[in-house]
């Protein structure tokens, strides 16, 4: 028995427990380990029952996804195999019970369920996530948890990929008691009960009560496929994973297992896999920072203060007490206090409605958040984030306030989304102390935090903001300091070619349903609509003077503003909006684009939806390129972890810059440059994108460079 798995016996219970940190995946030793163990104790004859447990924080999270990353892209030893372990455990003679604490996930979970009983604590975490890689259960879930739960309960879990807690296992027959106090404890007794008790094991594998027919469960088969296509919009894995769970149904248990095998093979091998595998540890790679130590201290964040209580001032008082932090929210008059706190309160009402959670947790969480007109207790806070309207000055002047008052080690953010942070912390006379904590609207909701980093900011603070990210239940994303800093940088020229091609002959709502069809969680023109074309004006205004002179500038933007169609917020901007807020597309504007390309001297053609998607996603690449050689982003993975968290690009494609390596670099080049050709200076190809393309590497093998020249440093 290696070290990854350790085998002890106590009473005539045998304990195997899983050593394999963090999560006891189920890396290459594991299965191996757990196999031997297992012979072991059968063979024993002090041994009447077995007891395999996780060490550490956690069961079994899965398989070795590192191992899948491997297999995804056609290196390494190939899909991981299961059958035997599964099989050996199920085919023991002495009861194996599986005790569950932390999460049993994916290969962990169907481990568990070759088990003949399961035991959990009760915040135990038990689900087939596979699905959020591009994968189905590869390792047989797909035929033993319909076994277990029934058929509409494994197809949830299975399309959902969300976990659910050990008790309403306990109610669906996936596992047989939550135990309270010591799991271990708890799990030897009922291993003994069971031994006691006697008579044939349950293996799962021959349970079919459940199963239901082909005919009883053809309804829940299409609802399944119904959920999938529309939570799952152009995902593959999970249509996929109904379609092993049919094989549940109408084959022989062996026989679906083939089946299942083939379809994870087809899933494996997706270029959806690859990309979701890749966003999976891009979200865990943001955290680390090459140039500062893991181990560098951080604040200890107990108070907040937040200045401003609007829209983005109250979602982060939100999300501060949703994650137990007290907060004072200060604004500046009552009416507006008023608003702010009426605003937060609505919010936690209907959440209570949709039962996410009970009254009493909204009263502690209101309780937490402090509202008030003035300063008082800011000079005990940890950390002060200023919320306020976009504009430089307004901002200097509350720093250079919050300057005087706040204690020496708080520290001071700015949640601004396009400012510079280095001219907002000159103001104060702590500058290594101010950072850059750019929340997304809602920002109870949106989990990305774009962290942004000053020239003075201190190690200390930057290690704090990614903690703070991470209690809040964000993704902080380490970025530096330029106009619009990563996200919102790209999202410019997105904007800006979108606007173009509507002057062009596309329509908003063509342009709209390009790129939804392409996955975005929104159209562009609809996000103008949302955020309102007023603050899109602003932001075009503050930004006059960094312009190059003569470049061509969108000409419908200014017409909608001062036609005073600013969006949802007026009922009408680039769409109309009904009671319910629903755009509808307006022939209104149409004439309107028509007449401005007209005076512009612009000529209208046919556009294909091909030419909206490379020209709005090319030129977010090619941004993303010159942010990357400017140094203003650590990795092009994190650009993709900022897009699939914060502006609502599909995961399956696995972000911008990973898009783009999937199509190719040359390919994106080549286009960019023929835009070039046809468009203009907007277009030329950034350096590091032709000498990418040149190289025939990918933004993934820059990354990679990059990490292991930091590594050697
Ligand atoms: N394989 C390899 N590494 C993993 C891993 C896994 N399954 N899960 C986590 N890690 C690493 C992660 O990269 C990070 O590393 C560290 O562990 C801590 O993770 C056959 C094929 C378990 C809920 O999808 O959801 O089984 O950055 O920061 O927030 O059908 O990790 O420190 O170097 O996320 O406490 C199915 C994936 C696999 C679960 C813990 N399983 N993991 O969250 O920590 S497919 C999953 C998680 C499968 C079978 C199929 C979470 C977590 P590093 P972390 P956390």
């Amino acid at each position: 028995m290696d070290k990854l798995v350790n085998l002890t016996t106590q009473d005539g219970v045998a304990v195997i427990t899983i050593d394999n940190p963090p999560v006891n995946a189920l890396s290459p030793g594991v299965p191996e380990g757990l196999l031997a163990a297992l012979d072991v104790a059968e063979e024993d004859p002090l041994v009447r029952a077995i007891v395999v447990i996780g060490g550490g924080r956690t069961f079994i999270a899965g398989a070795d996804i590192k191992e899948l990353e491997l297999a995804a892209s056609g290196r390494g030893n190939g899909p991981p195999e299961f059958h035997a372990i599964l099989a050996s455990i199920e085919d023991t003679s002495k009861p194996v019970v599986m005790a569950i604490h932390g999460t049993a996930l994916g290969g962990g979970n169907e481990v568990a369920m070759a088990g003949h009983y399961r035991v959990a604590v009760r915040d135990a975490q038990i689900g087939q996530p596979e699905v959020n890689l591009g994968i189905i259960p590869g390792a047989e879930g797909t035929q033993r948890l319909p076994r277990l739960v029934g058929v509409a309960a494994a197809v949830d879990l299975c399309v959902s990929g969300k976990p659910i807690r050990a008790p309403e296992a306990l109610k669906l027959g996936l596992i047989d008691r939550v135990i309270e106090g010591d799991l271990l404890t708890g799990a030897m007794a009922f291993a003994r009960e069971i031994a006691e008790k006697g008579g044939a094991l349950r293996k799962t594998r021959e349970l079919s009560d459940k199963l239901g027919s082909e005919f009883v469960d053809a309804s829940i088969f299409a609802a399944g496929r119904d959920q999938a296509r529309k939570t799952r919009r152009n995902m593959l894995a999970p249509l996929k994973a109904v379609d092993a769970i049919e094989a549940a149904v109408n084959l022989p248990f062996d026989e679906g297992c083939k089946k299942e095998r083939e379809i994870f093979a087809e899933c494996l091998a997706s270029d959806q896999a690859r990309a979701l595998i890749h966003a999976f540890f891009a979200e865990r790679a943001v955290a680390k920072i090459p140039d500062i130590p893991k181990d560098t201290a951080v604040y200890n964040i107990r108070q907040a203060a937040i200045i401003g209580a609007g829209t983005m001032g109250g979602g982060i008082a939100m999300a501060c007490a949703n994650a137990g932090i007290s907060v004072l929210l200060k604004e500046v008059e009552q009416a507006a206090l008023d608003r702010g706190v009426a605003t937060i309160r609505k919010n936690y009402e209907n959440s209570v409605k949709k039962g996410r959670f009970s009254q009493e947790v909204m009263d502690q969480r209101m309780a937490l958040i402090h509202p008030q007109l003035t300063y008082d207790g800011f000079g005990q806070a940890d950390l002060i984030i200023e919320a306020a309207f976009e504009s430089m000055e307004l901002k200097k002047r509350i720093f250079a306030e919050i300057d005087q008052i706040a204690k020496p080690d708080c520290m001071l953010a700015s949640n601004t989304s396009t400012l510079d942070i280095d001219a907002i912390a000159s103001v104060t006379s702590r500058p290594r102390m101010v950072v850059g904590l750019h929340f997304f609207s809602p920002a109870n909701v949106m989990r990305l935090v774009e962290i942004v980093r000053g020239k003075a900011t201190s190690k200390e603070v930057v290690m704090t903001a990614l903690a703070l990210a991470k209690k809040l239940g964000k993704v902080g994303v380490v970025v530096g300091n330029c106009w619009g800093f990563v996200g919102n940088r790209m999202m410019l020229p997105y904007m800006r070619e979108a606007q173009f091609l509507v002057e062009e002959g596309a329509t908003p709502e063509q342009v709209d349903r390009a790129l939804t069809n392409f996955g975005m969680a929104m159209g562009i023109f609809a996000v103008d609509d949302m955020g309102g074309i007023d603050v899109q004006w602003r932001v075009r205004e503050e930004r006059k003077h960094m312009e190059k002179p003569g470049l061509r500038t969108p000409l419908m933007l200014g017409k909608l503003f001062h036609s005073e169609r600013l969006g949802q917020k007026t009922g009408a901007g680039w769409y109309r909006y009904d009671e319910n807020r629903k755009p509808i597309p307006d022939p209104e504007v149409h004439a309107l684009i028509e007449k401005t390309a007209r005076e512009g001297g612009i000529e209208r053609r046919h556009i294909t939806d091909d030419e909206i998607i490379e020209r709005c996603v090319y030129i977010m690449i090619n941004e993303g390129a010159k942010i990357l050689e400017e140094g203003y982003a650590q990795r092009a993975a994190d650009i993709d972890v900022i897009y699939l968290t914060g502006y609502g690009f599909p995961a399956y494609r696995g972000g911008p810059m990973w898009y783009a390596d999937t199509v190719g670099l040359k390919q994106v080049r080549g286009r960019i440059r023929e835009f070039h050709q046809k468009h203009g200076e907007f277009w030329e190809p950034a350096p590091l994108l032709n000498k990418l393309a040149d190289q025939g590497e990918t933004f993934a093998s820059y990354d990679a460079a990059r990490e292991h020249a930091m590594a050697v440093a």
